[in-house]
């Protein structure tokens, strides 16, 4: 039977860069869940017997939330659910889904890189039906909705069995459990050469994979190991887990650092990566090199012609605003266009739609393609794989190879977390009052050349986006970038961008930390992060 429920609204059901993201605890609030699924639904139109995709990354109160999105899609008259076994789907593979068979949209269930667990993060996030982050257009709705709603609908039915592959019918909806990981590796396959990949797998080639306890693994043990030939245990941490083994699944150095000692240990194997909660980002390491995510979509873009899905060349590249525009001088060379977005995901999709871009990337490590809607970290570990299999070179060799030939951009993200909200907007408005002063001050050996806010115009639907980071330019194409996080869930996040571009004939061997010393010391000052935050270092450092 079908149940109308009177309920209240929340005040904060503000999706933020990446969907809604909030303390477990404070999702479990009686109607918290179904108030934003029904505000989701409200703000769509003509779902009506069609197909919604529904998956997450298996973190503490994933199932719950899978059967809540179960009843109430069902009772809003869906026709058809297509869930993941054991309520899992990565975020790539969602997208995927969704294009794949057509269907209206879908409902990912993630709180991404935060942490999970009883006391962690959980999140949900809504996909349009060309497989993307709903644009700002329909979160706006969303958030609109979820301040008025006085009720929703839900059916009383039981819990569906999660773990079994198969269609149960719930009210007029069938729900059809599915497996992850098919469709997903189907359509690897046709963008990859699986057999050169398999060629330097059987040539000795050995690599490591953390999966972090998160979604990825399953996927990986698939690919990897089952297809691709990789040696059994090169997938580790391959069990998704509800608290992720009790570690933080954010593929960076600090969060992944056994993989990362390895790497840099005489044990290293040929190539590392690893993957986040959801499986969307990714992490890069040749033996003895951390490739930083941007200068990881400027190499790929450099190289995917090796890989018979992007062989035919790339339409353009797009890069959020704070990446490295090392990806720029690639572009250049190619002769297409490189395209700069505000933060998330969801700017790339109409560039994607478009036909502007190939690929894309962020800073954050998140890489992907036109081949889905969302950035694939598993994705970006195969066309590694597949340039390396094709190349016969080492990573650390394509690293030094690419830098002699375009030069470096040093980077590196400084992140402040768990500030003062006042602090830290504080801390912004500070700095936005001096753009006016800033453009022709020299500090040292550096002079500003210009200060603002950055601001996108979307060339496909026309749309502006205001406020989304603060830019410092240097002479010389040196960058600080500053603005506060939309994915975290406790107090605010500060993060610092840092690059400075090194041409090819100049000193290309540094550690990053030390080539942009006086930067990171710039970066500080300006924005007068002790006085204003107490804080006398980054909590992380990428
Ligand atoms: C962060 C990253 C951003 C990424 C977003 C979602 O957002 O900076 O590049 O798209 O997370 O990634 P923010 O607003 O906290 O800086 V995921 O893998 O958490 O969905
Ligand atoms: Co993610």
């Amino acid at each position: 039977m079908i149940l109308t429920i009177d309920t209240k609204p929340f005040d904060d059901q503000k999706p933020g860069t990446s969907g809604l993201r909030k303390k477990v605890p404070h999702f479990q609030q009686p109607h918290y869940v179904e108030n934003f699924i029904q505000s989701i639904f409200d703000s769509l139109d003509g779902y009506e017997g069609k197909t919604l995709v529904v998956g997450g990354d298996g973190r503490y109160y994933n199932r719950e939330a899978i059967q809540k999105v179960i009843k109430i899609a069902a009772a809003n008259g869906f026709g058809r659910l297509l869930v993941g076994r054991g309520g899992l789907i990565s975020t790539p593979a969602v997208s995927c889904i969704i294009r794949g068979r057509q269907a209206f949209g879908g409902i990912i269930l993630s709180a991404s890189h935060n942490p999970g667990g009883p006391d962690g993060d959980f999140g949900v996030k809504y996909n349009i039906g060309a497989g993307g982050p709903a644009p700002e257009k329909i979160t706006d709705a969303i958030f609109a909705r979820s301040k008025a709603i006085a009720r929703y609908k839900i059916s009383d039915a039981p819990d569906v069995e999660l773990d079994r592959l198969g269609v149960t019918r719930v009210e007029n909806t069938d729900v059809e459990i599915v497996d992850p990981v098919a469709d997903y590796k189907a359509l690897m396959k046709t963008l990859f050469d699986f057999e050169a990949i398999e060629d330097l797998f059987a040539s000795g080639f050995k690599m490591r994979f953390d999966a972090m306890h998160a979604v990825t693994g399953p996927y990986a043990h698939a690919i990897l190991e089952d297809e691709l030939g990789a040696a059994r245990g090169t997938v580790v941490n391959g069990t998704p887990l509800p608290d992720f083994g009790g570690h933080h699944p954010d593929p960076n150095l600090t969060y992944a650092k056994d993989l990362y000692d390895l790497m840099m240990s005489p044990e290293a194997p040929n190539f590392g990566a690893a993957s986040d909660g959801d499986g969307d980002r990714n992490l890069i390491l040749g033996r003895g090199i951390f490739i930083t995510p941007s200068d990881s979509l400027a190499m790929l873009a450099a190289n995917a012609k090796h890989a018979p899905g992007y062989a035919k060349g790339l339409a353009g590249i797009a890069r959020s605003m704070p990446t490295s525009a090392a990806a720029d001088r690639v572009a250049a060379h190619l002769g297409i266009k490189c395209y700069e977005t505000p933060t998330g995901w969801k700017f790339f999709g109409n560039l994607l739609d478009a036909g502007l871009a190939t690929l894309c990337g962020e800073e954050s490590s998140g890489t992907g393609s036109n081949h889905v809607r969302e950035k694939d970290g598993l994705w970006a570990v195969l066309l590694w794989l597949n340039i390396l299999a094709k190349r016969r070179i080492s990573v650390a060799d394509l690293a030094r190879e690419h830098w002699a030939t375009y030069g470096r951009n040093y980077y590196t993200r400084h992140d402040y977390e768990e500030l003062d909200l006042g602090a830290a907007n504080g801390l912004m408005d500070a700095l936005r009052s001096q753009f006016a002063t800033l453009p022709g001050t020299a500090f040292g050996a550096h002079k500003v050349s210009a200060a603002d806010d950055f601001a996108y115009h979307d060339p496909v639907d026309g749309s502006d986006t205001e406020k989304q980071g603060v830019r410092i330019m240097f002479e010389g194409g040196s960058r600080i970038v500053y603005r506060l996080s939309g994915t975290g869930t406790v107090g605010a996040t500060l993060r610092v961008y840092i690059e400075r571009y090194e041409p090819p004939a100049g000193n290309l061997g540094q550690d990053a930390q030390a080539a942009l010393a006086d930067f990171i010391q710039l970066s500080r000052s300006i924005a007068e992060i002790e006085k204003r935050t107490g804080r006398t270092a980054p909590s992380v450092i990428t």
